[in-house]
């Protein structure tokens, strides 16, 4: 980091920086200080806005000691290779309690705005979370930040600050209408902006040869613009270890020559509309999850972070002298993703262009500084960005790839002498439909290892999606199956069950998960399992709360709690669960079932579909639509209660999946990468319903086959029956249950008698069908009956949910981080 020039010579300016004593005066005292000081008000005239901003604050400054000190410390220590982690998203959650848990401010931050009259509870409240992220990649990385400054890595992770988050869902006529996400519209007390260190990141132009005073031949990229990247600080608290590693994000901003010589044209208006051009490039989070659009302002979002953060951490978090020759001793980047795979060629532009490496050697150095971490299976989700497009935004970088393709492609050629269609296959640049450049195998080309998300997902890899890589390349492969925090997603989000396990086994597992082993032998113990009921019954109590204040929604109480959570798309089936709501209720209504035998469910959905996404929307309209006819119909006779909350999000999360019962993850198998949710489901005592897909095999492996519902195909037997050709409509014409089902919904029943509002759901599920949701249908009704009969002996249930939390600490983000630097990064960890 640069600092002041001059050398202080006052031993205090000199000194440790002092954090705040945690007591409760002294955080008072910092408390008013803020809200008078910094937001100038007196308590007695401040809104609950400005208490939020003023607390936050204040507990930021109890993290910033602690920041300061880690850095100062990773400055003194003998250098160390540090982790460079570059995501597009983080999908952080509000950051309050976490931080107020990780400095064990929580107490002492109550009791003083107790001694203020303030309700802490009310400004928590306040916070709204910063959705930086789309869904399971974005939360992914934000419990991975969170692991490796509880593990002390010495790490950085770098991504951008868009001005917009994740669009705000809310319904319209059963439809979803997206709001923009204002997130810092109340102030963003949490980061901390440098405008001096600002840096620039460059676009378009052209690129020529020139003879260098050494007398060789070299490239000079001359860019037509360029944006600056602001710098914001994020801090990232380890949990009550000291440490606080950073987050840095970027924000886009005008150079000053950006419309220096328009303003001198004399066009006052043209110039600053150029500004807006610019700073467009952090403006907003594109909102789709496995299926990203290939928009050219989402290659210049993924180019200005990538660009500034490299750039950051050889200029300014390396010391002056630092040579790049070292940078494979100093640091790994691992790739959230191809999003930041751009990454790649700018080093080698920086290494050869700025640096005056050789090719060779700049190449020799680039590939032992990037690990590549692949998070999908589906062929659409592969990121390919046109030739064209590159050519015109990024020359340069452009050039670097063709050259890159070039070596490879003569290796394969040498390695599989006239096999074509294999190097076709595999070169970094496809032909057809359009010439572009596939980002995945770019990635895999310069990365030291690839890693899957779950160990089904790692063999998939292997076997499909990167298969000609893996076979010349085995070594590079490997699996680190995903993780979630236990300090958000238990701890905090789960502060009874929290309790239950501290008073059973001690204090020690929220930052050692391993530990909840040690329920086991409590699973067959009476009274542990009435106290644990007991948690679940006022994690019930307290999202009945939540969803009749946040949406006017009061769930039916003593019911089964359904729950299914995530992103809406087609290969996560919520049509088949769907499919199951219709049909409980056609056997309510159908006088099938007696409505006293039948136990009673109430199923929640929590998904954003993303805005483009025409058959994901009208899922979302069927389901709002079945849930009103449903929740309405007296003959359901209070059985049956379908909830849709809007806007599901972190904050929701937390909330949500401690109450649940019963976790879906349904998707078709070999489709769902991994999966994080079904983790913290498990983690907070539900059962799952799922199939073998993602990371559920390996929760299946960890609870037993007796605590957990398993249905439908594995992924071979997906593949042969695609292979042979796959009918939905037989399904339909074979299964009576099935053809009620979709008949009702075809019949325009749930949709005040519109045929037409439910007939582009009902024939692509009958003539289309990609994700084999009737195939599958049979076997998921009678898995759920299993369900049913399961939860009628309440004791065993709870045995089986106890079980599931002591077999899943394994999910912990701790254990996935160790295994990244076990694995592909060997970076040391501690405080
Ligand atoms: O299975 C999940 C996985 O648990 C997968 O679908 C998700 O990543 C999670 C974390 O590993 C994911 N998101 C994206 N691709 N896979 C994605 C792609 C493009 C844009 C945004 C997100």
């Amino acid at each position: 980091e640069t600092g002041p020039r001059h050398t202080p010579t006052s031993t205090l300016a000199n000194g440790p920086v002092i954090s705040p004593p945690h007591t409760v005066d002294a955080f008072v005292k910092a408390f008013l200080h803020e809200l008078n000081f910094g937001q100038g008000v007196p308590l007695s005239r401040s809104s609950v806005n400005d208490q939020y901003l003023a607390l936050a604050r204040t507990v930021r400054s109890y993290l910033m000691a602690r920041w300061l000190e880690t850095a100062r410390r990773r400055r003194t220590d003998k250098p160390a290779k540090m982790v460079g982690y570059l995501s597009a998203e983080y999908l952080l959650g509000r950051q309050l309690d976490n931080a107020l848990l990780a400095t064990e401010l929580t107490d002492i931050a109550t009791e003083a705005m107790v001694a203020c009259g303030i309700e802490i509870d009310d400004l928590r409240q306040q916070e709204v979370e910063p959705g930086l992220g789309n869904g399971g990649l974005g939360r992914l990385a934000a419990c991975f930040i969170d692991s490796m400054a509880t593990l002390g890595a010495s790490s950085i992770a770098y991504g951008i600050r868009y001005e917009y988050g994740i669009f705000q869902q809310t319904f319209v006529d059963n439809r979803q209408v997206e709001k923009p996400d204002a997130w810092l519209s109340m102030g963003g007390p949490w980061g901390v902006v440098h405008p001096e260190m600002e840096v620039p990141v460059n676009f378009g132009g052209h690129v020529e040869t020139y003879v260098g005073e050494d007398g060789r031949e070299r490239r000079r990229w001359t860019p037509a613009w360029g944006v600056m990247a602001l710098r914001y600080n994020y801090m990232v608290p380890g949990y009550q270890n000291g440490v606080v590693n950073t987050l840095r994000l970027w924000r886009a901003r005008a150079t000053e020559s950006f419309d220096l010589h328009i303003f001198n044209a004399g066009d006052y208006a043209e110039a600053v509309r150029a500004q807006t051009f610019a700073e467009n490039i952090s403006k907003v989070l594109y909102p789709e999850d496995s299926t990203p659009q290939g928009k050219e302002l989402r290659l210049q979002q993924q180019y200005f972070f990538v660009a500034a953060s490299i750039k950051d951490f050889i200029q300014h978090t390396m010391p002056k002298d630092f040579d790049v020759r070292d940078l494979p001793e100093r640091i790994i980047f691992q790739l959230n993703d191809t999003h930041p795979v751009i990454g790649i060629p700018e080093l080698m532009r920086i290494l050869l262009d700025e640096h005056d490496l050789e090719w060779e050697e700049a190449w020799a150095i680039t590939k032992q500084c990037f690990a590549y971490t692949c998070h999908t299976l589906l062929p659409e989700a592969l990121e390919v960005w046109p030739v064209s497009l590159m050519e015109r935004l990024l020359p340069r970088h452009m050039e670097i790839i063709y050259r890159i393709n070039e070596d490879f492609v003569a290796e394969l050629r040498e390695t599989y002498p006239g096999d074509e269609l294999r190097v076709r296959r595999m070169s970094i640049i496809a032909d057809h439909p359009e010439r572009s450049v596939r980002m995945a195998h770019l990635a895999t080309v310069a990365s030291v290892k690839v890693n899957g998300v779950a160990a089904l997902h790692s063999e998939l890899l292997k076997e499909k999606v990167l298969n000609d890589f893996s076979e010349l390349w085995p070594e590079r492969f490997t699996n680190v199956t995903n993780g979630v925090t236990p300090r958000r997603f238990i701890k905090l989000s789960n502060p009874e069950q929290s309790k239950l396990i501290s008073d059973t086994i001690g204090k020690g597992w929220v930052a050692n998960l391993d530990r909840l082993e040690e329920l086991v032998g409590y699973a067959d113990d009476a009274d542990f399992r009435e106290k644990f009921r007991a948690v679940k019954a006022h994690n019930k109590t307290r999202i009945r709360n939540v969803l009749v204040s946040r949406d006017g929604i009061a769930l039916p109480e003593g019911h089964l709690l359904d729950v299914m959570v995530k992103r809406l798309h087609e290969y996560k089936r919520q049509s088949l669960k769907l499919l199951h709501i219709v049909t409980l209720y056609d056997r309510l209504i159908s006088g099938e079932v007696e409505p006293s035998t039948v136990t009673p469910r109430t199923v929640v959905f929590g998904a954003k579909a993303a805005p483009g996404y025409a058959m994901a929307k009208e899922t979302i309209f069927l389901i709002n639509s079945v849930a009103q006819t449903v929740n309405n119909d007296p003959r359901v006779d209070g059985r049956l209660f379908v909830a849709f909350p809007p806007n599901y999000n972190v904050t929701l999360a937390e909330k949500l999946i401690p109450a649940a019962d019963l976790s879906e993850q349904i998707s078709l198998a070999g489709k769902e990468a991994s999966g994080t949710g079904n983790m913290k489901f498990a983690l907070n005592g539900a059962l799952t319903i799922g199939t073998d897909d993602g990371a559920n095999v390996e929760i299946r492996q960890l609870v037993g086959d007796e605590n957990f519902f398993l249905f439908g195909m594995t992924e071979p037997e997906v593949a042969e029956l695609q292979a042979k050709g796959y009918r939905p409509g037989e399904y339909y014409e074979r299964d009576p249950q099935l053809r009620r089902a979709i008949d009702l919904i075809a019949s325009g029943h749930f949709t005040k008698g519109s045929r037409d509002a439910v007939s582009s759901f009902v024939g692509d599920l009958l003539y289309n069908d990609r994700f084999l949701a009737l195939a599958d249908y049979a076997a998921y009704i009678e898995a759920q009956d299993k369900v049913e009969a399961a939860y009628g002996d309440q004791d065993n249930w709870s045995r089986m949910a106890i079980l599931n939390v002591a077999r899943t600490g394994f999910f912990s983000s701790d254990r996935s981080i160790r295994d990244y630097i076990d694995r592909i990064w060997h970076v040391k960890t501690g405080v």
